[in-house]
């Protein structure tokens, strides 16, 4: 058997501090040891698989998450190289999963333009973060395999038998006193790998779940690319045009661009850089933006669509109803912002914007059905959207006569620091009443909501000012809605909705949820919003404190602690909480308002393509996918009244 030379020299040395290193800060390298942090290594192995598929090298990507939490991928790409490295003196697979960086550096003519992964840190900080990996390659018709624990190598590069076709497979155990659990979750890495098989034309993805049976298992493969994903993300709308506008060019930054338009009146643009969702846009968004406004005043003004010489569609009427996916290629992206997810080179906005000019301006020219369908929708946007500065001005007027600004249903806190202050929007009187009673006045705030809720997904902007169910909850938050919304202005640090835990409950929060992501998107992206979380059972038993459940798995929990305790079942008293109405304002306080005790749950945006998919399907105007979704969650929604 062929084995490969090991000296350990200076650099080696280095190296096992450079993986300690991983070890002690974890957090630095992948963000976070939460659930987040584990599915980013397995992106960062199965990225250097598409990295071999975007070289053209590999067709084919295989996940599996085998029992045990084990995570096996594999790929017919070339294999990783197993030559020995001039520099570190042992073989190139071995110093790609023990060197720091090493992927990016080493594979210098790989043939790579340009490399995904997350934090691009690559395949030894995963090693670093593992109890024990395995990589096995298939290269010139022999089989290599290489184990390592924690990061060190503990079986080298060799030679273990002979091979058919070439690829590299890798199988990793994440080290479980790093991570705070190892519960990967099958729906957020199937989600991940659709995207990734969208934005890579022709590469197939599979996963499979064997954790339990039924194995649960999707296979991903999109000839169309962006125009598939484009297609996939306006399924459940009604088109204005039947194929996605596509537009491409290949070059220093290749860019790639699936537009169509559909008669909602929101705005879903997704943008990547490298395969990596941009979720704070950046350069290439502003270009995009830039060029869309442009090509298409341009187009309306010279076929006389536009009579008015002075008259200019704004960005947001050409982007009322657009679903557009924006993905780029950038040697040496610069990540900026909050969540490190705004490209920040300049360059990239002016090539992304002369390529739009060009390619759109000649499929305008060459497809005028299409550019006049999309120019009506647009020049009713504006029309529209001239409408809401009227009622906008009528609204702000009529507040400005009145004493204050504030709705007469909010019971406002007294502090005014929006970094402590919390508004608690209530569905119905009652429990609005008990919320009032129960609070803290200093940093609490209610807002009770009543009777139906305007569905926002069904109503242009015009009609969301003056409205008065959205009118209280725009001044309470205090910072505008739409293009001037303004996240600095905000009243309140935490927006929390709490509703009942039944299907009226569901409702209202679906509808202000919508509202929220509509209207006012930077309050989510900024973390603001939150779902307070009421309990629905409370246990009691004479001379023993309240126990209350928030699901049905902590009340089984609760009986079984208190069975060990030598309480049986019968002996306890449960209540079911049907709504919050039901809980004394004491009540309310200790389990959904009290910060020490109560659970809430922040909305991200980290799932917006799956929000917008729910909004538009429960809210939206095709009435046969929102049957199927219905039929399909039965179990769970019973009576979903919308
Ligand atoms: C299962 C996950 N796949 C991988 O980790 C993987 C890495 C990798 C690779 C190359 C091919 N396939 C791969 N799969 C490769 C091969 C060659 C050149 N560059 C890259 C070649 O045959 O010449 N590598 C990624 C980094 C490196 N290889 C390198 F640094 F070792 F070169």
């Amino acid at each position: 058997m062929e084995k490969f030379e090991h000296k350990y020299g200076a650099e080696q040395i280095q190296v096992l501090e450079g993986l300690e290193a991983v070890r002690k800060r974890p957090g630095m390298y992948i963000g976070s040891t939460s659930v987040r942090g584990l599915h980013h290594c397995v992106y960062e192995i199965v990225d250097n698989g598409v990295d071999e598929a975007l070289a053209g090298y590999c067709t084919e990507i295989n996940v599996i998450i085998e029992p045990n939490n084990v995570i096996s991928v594999e790929d017919n790409g070339r294999g990783i190289p197993v030559e020995i490295h001039p520099k570190t003196k042992i073989s190139t697979a071995e110093t790609v999963y023990t060197v720091l960086h090493a992927g990016g550096k080493f594979g210098g003519d790989s043939g790579y333009k340009v490399s995904g992964g997350l934090h691009g840190v690559g395949a030894s900080v995963v090693n670093a973060l593992s109890s024990w990996t395995e990589v096995t390659i298939r290269r010139d018709g022999h089989l290599y395999q290489m184990k390592f624990e924690k990061g060190k190598t503990v079986q080298k590069l060799e030679e273990i038998g002979e091979a058919t076709g070439t690829g590299t497979k890798v199988r990793f155990l994440a080290d479980d006193t790093i991570f705070e659990s190892l519960d990967y979750e099958y729906e957020v890495l199937e989600k991940r790998f659709r995207e990734i098989a969208f934005l890579t034309k022709g590469l197939k993805i599979t996963i499979e779940d064997q954790r339990e049976e039924p194995f649960k298992k999707a296979e991903f493969c999109f000839e169309g690319g962006l125009v598939s994903f484009v297609e996939y993300l306006n399924k459940n709308k009604e088109k204005l045009h039947k194929s996605p506008i596509y537009v491409e060019k290949d070059g220093e930054v290749p860019v790639e661009i699936a537009i169509q338009y559909t008669t909602s009146y929101s705005e879903n643009i997704y943008t990547f850089v490298n395969n990596i969702n941009t979720i704070e846009g950046g350069t290439h968004l502003e270009g995009f933006k830039r060029s869309l406004t442009k090509v298409f005043n341009d187009y309306a003004r010279s076929h006389n669509i536009l009579k008015d010489k002075d008259q200019n569609l704004q960005g947001e009427d050409i982007r009322e109803g657009i679903t557009a996916v924006v993905s780029v290629k950038v040697k040496e992206p610069q990540f900026e912002g909050q969540t490190k997810t705004k490209l920040g080179n300049s360059e990239v906005a002016g090539i992304v914007q002369s390529m739009v000019n060009e390619s759109l301006a000649t499929f305008l020219e060459e497809n005028p059905t299409v550019a006049k369908a999309i120019l009506e929708k647009c020049i009713s946007a504006a029309r529209a959207r001239e409408a809401a500065r009227k009622a906008r001005e009528l609204v702000r007027k009529k507040n400005s006569l009145e004493t204050s600004t504030l709705p007469g249903k909010l019971a406002d806190c007294s502090s005014k620091n929006p970094e402590e202050c919390e508004v608690y929007i209530v569905e119905g009187d009652s429990a609005g009443g008990s919320a009032k009673q129960g609070r803290d006045r200093k940093f609490q705030a209610i807002l009770p909501l009543w009777g139906k809720m305007l569905n926002v997904e069904k109503a242009r902007a015009d009609k969301i000012y003056g409205n008065d169910k959205l009118n209280p909850v725009i001044l309470a938050v205090g910072a505008g809605i739409g293009s001037d919304f303004d996240v600095t202005k905000i009243r309140y640090g935490k927006v929390i909705i709490m509703a009942d835990a039944d299907v009226d409950g569901a409702h209202i929060r679906t509808l202000l949820l919508t509202f929220f992501f509509r209207y006012m998107r930077p309050l989510i992206e900024n973390g603001n919003v939150y779902l307070a979380q009421p309990p629905l059972y409370k246990l009691s038993k004479k001379g023993m404190e309240d126990r209350y459940c928030y699901t049905d798995e902590d009340l089984e929990k609760a009986y079984k602690e208190l069975e060990e305790k030598g309480i049986a079942r019968d002996q306890l008293g449960l209540q079911r909480y049907k709504g919050l109405g039901e809980m004394n304002p004491e009540q309310l306080w200790e389990t959904t308002m009290n910060p020490e005790t109560r659970i809430l749950i922040k909305v991200t945006m980290e799932d917006a393509i799956k929000a917008d998919e729910i909004f538009t399907l429960l809210m939206g105007d095709e009435v046969e996918p929102r049957r199927d979704f219905i039929q399909a969650n039965a179990k769970y929604v019973k009576n979903l009244d919308i």
